[in-house]
């Protein structure tokens, strides 16, 4: 894939596969049987598109930052590093029925149920015809089965367990999915979340995103244990781990997590270590290079989810070529949207006399 020297992390600019790396991939997914037949089970169309949703997600987040660089926004907050553990995940799911709640690293959720980037990033623009016309940046649709982030860290999770309780009470075989991070997990509502799903037994896939980092803090300093593979014994509920940074792994966890939720056995509460490869927002990178050294940067560079996917993909005997055409049409995808969201900042931005209508119930 292309690199973008000018809005790539230094570490993925000149970004070349370690074969360590490459087999360390591969180990991953052959070392427990289950998630190898998942594997094995996933069309050869499946597995490219995993990685299209990937190099979508990474997209995204470059034009943000060439938004930001140009002066259209002020900052964005990015998921890059981060694109196996959001997309893995979504794949994993029936989408026709299933719901998602993503937090801001996983913006990737959104497009990989279906909408489309173009309304993505007119979230980031405020525009009349934005998913929250203009009222929110941040961006959902019930119509494609995405609740749209709380910006309150803590309180997605509990709304995520009522949309399960829903589920179970109308007797559907779907299951709703959110992601938390390594420092949301410490404030209380997510307690309760994963409290109740696990008592009332719901059909609710947690993950556990633990990039490393909180803001300007990192995880070292807000959990005592080393990592949180042992967190799901505190709420009775099933725990399994996956590889961050390895989407197949993230695929084959979450559809195994999926088919304990729908026979009842829910909730599932599934871990992974991944990093994240810049700042909290674009305004923060110089924070977040000060606070990791230049060697954990090196390390998780090295496991450029992308990067690695694309090699494991050619080791499988995908032609080059075929990958080649995926990324030209997601660079044409994303190009096209960016065009059509400044279309719609350039003459549909919100009238403000409508800046009150449907923010409150008034009845
Ligand atoms: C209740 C609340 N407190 C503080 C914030 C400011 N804030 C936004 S994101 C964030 C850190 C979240 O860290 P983590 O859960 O690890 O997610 P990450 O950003 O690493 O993906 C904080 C403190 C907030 N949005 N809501
Ligand atoms: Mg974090």
């Amino acid at each position: 894939m292309e690199r973008f020297p000018a809005y790539d992390p230094p570490e993925y600019v000149d970004w070349r596969p370690d074969p360590d790396i490459v087999a360390e991939f591969r180990a991953r997914i052959d070392y427990d049987s289950e998630r190898r037949a998942v594997i094995d089970g996933l069309s050869p169309e499946g597995k490219i598109d995993l990685y299209r949703g990937m190099l979508r997600t990474r997209l995204h987040d470059v034009m943000l930052k060439r938004w930001v660089k140009q002066g259209v926004i002020s900052k964005a907050w990015l998921g890059t590093g981060e694109e196996a553990a959001t997309v893995g995940p979504v794949h994993a799911l029936d989408r026709s029925i299933d719901m998602v709640a993503p937090m801001i690293r996983n913006a990737g959720a959104c497009c990989e149920m279906g909408m489309s980037i173009a309304d993505m990033l007119r979230g980031y623009l405020g525009t009349a015809d934005s998913p929250s016309k203009g009222r929110d940046g941040h961006v959902g649709s019930f119509a494609h089965r995405v609740l749209q982030p709380v910006s309150n860290i803590g309180n997605i999770p509990p709304v995520t367990v009522g949309l399960a309780l829903a589920m179970k009470m109308r007797k559907e075989p779907a299951v709703a999915l959110t992601w938390i991070g390594d420092g949301s997990v410490k404030s209380g509502p997510i307690h309760e979340a994963l409290n109740m799903a696990a008592v009332m037994r719901l059909p609710v896939i947690f993950i556990l995103q633990n990039n490393q980092v909180a803001l300007g803090t990192r995880t070292s300093r807000t959990h005592r244990p080393g990592d949180f593979s042992e967190f799901h014994h505190a709420y009775g509920m099933v725990g399994r781990g996956f590889g961050g940074n390895n989407v197949l792994d993230a695929y084959a966890a979450t559809k195994i997590a999926r088919d304990v939720c729908v026979a009842g056995e829910g909730p599932v509460l599934l871990t992974t270590d991944t990093f994240r490869m810049g700042g909290h927002a674009t305004h923060d990178e110089a924070e977040a290079r000060a606070i990791f050294t230049q060697e954990e940067y090196d390390y998780w560079g090295k496991r450029d989810p992308i990067g690695v996917y694309e090699e494991y993909l050619k080791g499988s005997g995908v032609e080059p070529s075929i990958l080649a055409d995926v990324e030209t049409e997601v660079v044409e995808e994303v190009d096209r949207s960016g065009d059509e969201a400044l279309e719609s900042k350039k003459n549909n931005l919100p009238d403000p006399e409508t800046a009150l209508a449907g923010v409150f119930a008034d009845s």
